[in-house]
């Protein structure tokens, strides 16, 4: 096997550059869709430096450059020397304010990478509305302290974090129906969802057979499964055995049941997958998938110059499940999906093997559900692939209806609702669009439709459209998720804020404009909008969503009640500004269950309860009740107090907790 490795000596910073650019134009080399000439401006503008689009990465190799004339850039959006601010005044140029008091048309939410959360965010501001915790504790919200949500964390993993990629919303005839929105980890395999009454995780399945779940989609249009897509090919199961033999070893697509949150069945795959959308009238769903070579290192995975998109058809799959044609692994029905299983050797395969250039990575259904596209990553092309033809061609290369050329490293592509997609090019740091029906019909590598570029800063990941995945985008908005900030932002240390830019789009004639920078805290991968509409979250708990859970605690129902000779239980109700129980007493090493109802029908008024030296943090939102168990320990005094600033008393709002030594 080829050496892959980087040369373990070279630690001058510009060889190391070099080393990576030489390895990045062989893998681009090879890709059998010519790269882009000299047509393209190659320059890339950047205040007070000049770099190649090509050669972009170098910069990472200057940034003290950068760095030195950050203070005096002054001129980040164009040459009239506007900047974000200057330009939402002009009279022509998309407002994106909005004033103290009114609210955003949109919630956009945002994964947090490897943050483990979901971020809620108003657009067009762009303000931060709130941060929704998932797959990590958050000591701000109390998720992750209290014992259900703790539980939840400890039973489908206990690991100490989750890498959110991509957001998707449950749909109801095609559109946004505001009940639930699912995120995948891609560091655990598990996949979450939030309920948007509340704004909170209340699942989390971790998925079986699946060591890494990268894609997520929902079945377009009435949300019949949630799709987590299984990155990483791992041994089935996992313990040890067969850790040379690769051929025994899987990335599965894996169907979940949106209430139960409960797998349905997985199909395990030839090479691997990444990416996942489905077709909008439920047949079909979706998936890239680089690594068809089934390699374990670089130079193998990015070896043959083509890879292939899966169309996954879920009537063909249920008549496969119905026929008893699958194993039972780890609990889970799984259907062999591979390339030369016989469930696809029929008329009637489970899994089409789409041909695209190599390492594809975005996939996107067009909102009428026309077309699914593979954005090449290592082409500088998008594949179109017509979803009817599917059926009716015997290769399923032949369904592949076009493939623009838009630059370097398209990675995902979204679509504005009037024919335009918009894919990013993370290596040419740009946002294009281009024309869907202009690209069906022109040559393969055709430039022809590409109607325009934007330059990002820099180097974008995913571009979303507002309200994109939808059958009717709303066309208005784009934000492009970049990677890196660079010299955008004041160096705030060694690990900087990416990048969030919003592009206005909605004025074809105009063009694409870039309104605002936005930094965010590492990684947003993917968002998704809805509009304000379509969400009707509570402002507070209704008790009766957990009646028979946890009780309701008021002042008279509250008290120390011994259960057992070493465990007690503790019921608190809480209210501006005081608890229940001004002390309550418990016995060293008792184990204490403590229930906090805050009884408060106002909204925003939360209370807290924390409990030094005991690691005890709730938060209490108006009508809700939260449990904590934990063992008492060391005899002594701890003040309990709220934590939530509540009221003009809050400092007073307390109670103590008394720990009598047992030995009296
Ligand atoms: S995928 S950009 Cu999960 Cu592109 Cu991150
Ligand atoms: Cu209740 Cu502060």
């Amino acid at each position: 096997m080829a050496d892959t490795t980087l040369d373990a000596d070279v630690t001058d910073p510009e060889a190391v550059v070099d080393e990576y650019e030489e390895k990045l134009d062989d893998v681009l080399a090879t890709v059998d869709d010519p790269v882009p000439g000299v047509d393209d401006d190659p320059r890339l503008e950047l205040a007070g430096l000049e770099l190649d689009r090509r050669d972009f990465l170098k910069a990472g190799a200057v940034t003290g450059a950068v760095g030195a004339t950050a203070g005096c850039l002054g001129n980040p959006l164009g040459d009239d020397g506007s900047n974000s601010a200057g330009a939402t005044q002009q009279s022509d140029t998309p407002d994106h304010s909005v004033p103290p008091g009114e609210h955003d048309q949109y919630y956009g939410f945002w994964s947090g990478g490897h943050s483990g959360e979901v971020r809620v965010v108003g657009v067009p501001s762009m303000r931060e509305l709130i941060r929704i915790p998932v797959f990590e504790p958050d000591g701000a919200t109390g998720f992750g302290h209290d014992d259900e949500t703790s539980e939840m964390l400890a039973e489908t993993g206990d690991v100490a974090f989750g890498d959110a990629h991509h957001p998707v919303l449950s749909e109801s005839g095609g559109d946004y129906d505001g009940r639930y929105l699912w995120i995948n980890d891609k560091a655990n395999g598990r996949m979450a969802r939030i309920d948007l009454t509340y704004f909170e995780t209340d699942a989390i399945t971790d998925i079986p057979n699946v060591q890494a779940c990268h894609g997520c989609a929902v079945q377009s249009p009435d949300t019949k499964y949630v799709y987590g897509v299984g990155e990483f090919r791992t041994p089935v199961p996992n313990d040890g055995t067969n850790v040379d033999d690769t051929d025994k070893h899987w990335s599965t697509f894996t169907a979940l049941d949106p209430e139960s949150m409960e797998v349905q069945w997985q199909v395990r795959v030839s090479g691997n997958l990444d990416n996942a959308d489905t077709g909008k009238s439920g047949r079909w769903a979706f998936a890239t998938g680089y690594n068809k070579e089934e390699a374990l290192d670089i130079q193998g995975m990015t070896h043959d110059d083509r890879d292939y998109l899966k169309a996954f058809d879920v009537d063909a799959i249920e008549s496969a499940l119905q026929a008893g044609r699958y194993e039972e692994v780890n609990g889970v029905k799984v259907l062999d999906g591979r390339k030369e299983s016989s469930l696809n050797s029929g008329s009637n395969p489970i899994v089409r093997y789409v041909p695209v250039p190599k390492s594809p990575h975005g996939c996107d259904v067009t909102p009428e559900g026309q077309y699914v596209t593979a954005s090449g990553k290592l082409s500088p092309t998008v594949t179109i692939v017509d979803i009817d033809e599917l059926d009716s061609v015997s290769d399923p290369a032949n369904a592949v209806v076009g493939q623009p050329k838009v630059g370097l490293g398209p990675l995902h592509t979204t679509w504005d609702g009037r024919g335009h997609g918009y894919t990013s090019v993370f290596i040419d740091s740009q946002v294009v669009k281009w024309d869907v029906e202009t690209a069906v019909e022109a040559e393969k590598n055709s430039t022809d439709p590409v109607v325009e570029k934007i330059d990002v800063h820099y180097n974008p990941g995913h571009v979303q459209a507002v309200e994109g995945e939808t059958t009717d985008p709303a066309g208005d908005w784009l934000v492009s998720l970049n990677k890196l900030s660079k010299d955008r932002f004041l160096p705030v240390g060694p690990i900087h804020p990416d990048n969030d830019q919003l592009i206005h789009i909605g004025d074809d004639g105009g063009g694409m404009e870039l309104v605002m920078d936005e930094p965010v805290h590492p990684e947003p991968h993917d968002c998704v909008f809805v509009d304000r509409a379509k969400l009707d979250p509570a402002t507070t708990w209704n008790k009766e969503d957990y009646a028979g859970e946890k009780p309701f605690v008021t002042a008279g129902k509250s008290g120390v009640e011994r259960t057992g000779e070493e465990s007690v239980h503790v019921k608190l109700s809480s209210k501006r500004s005081e608890f229940s129980e001004s002390e309550f007493r418990v016995r060293e090493g008792d184990e204490v269950t403590l229930t906090v109802t805050n009884i408060e029908g106002v909204r925003d008024i939360i209370h807290g309860v924390a409990i030094p030296q005991h690691g005890i943090n709730l938060a209490i939102a108006p009508q809700d009740t939260r449990q904590v168990t934990f063992t008492a320990d060391d005899p002594g005094v701890y003040w309990v107090y709220c934590t939530y600033f509540c009221s003009a008393l809050h400092l007073e709002m307390r109670s103590r907790l008394i720990v009598e030594p047992r030995d009296n």
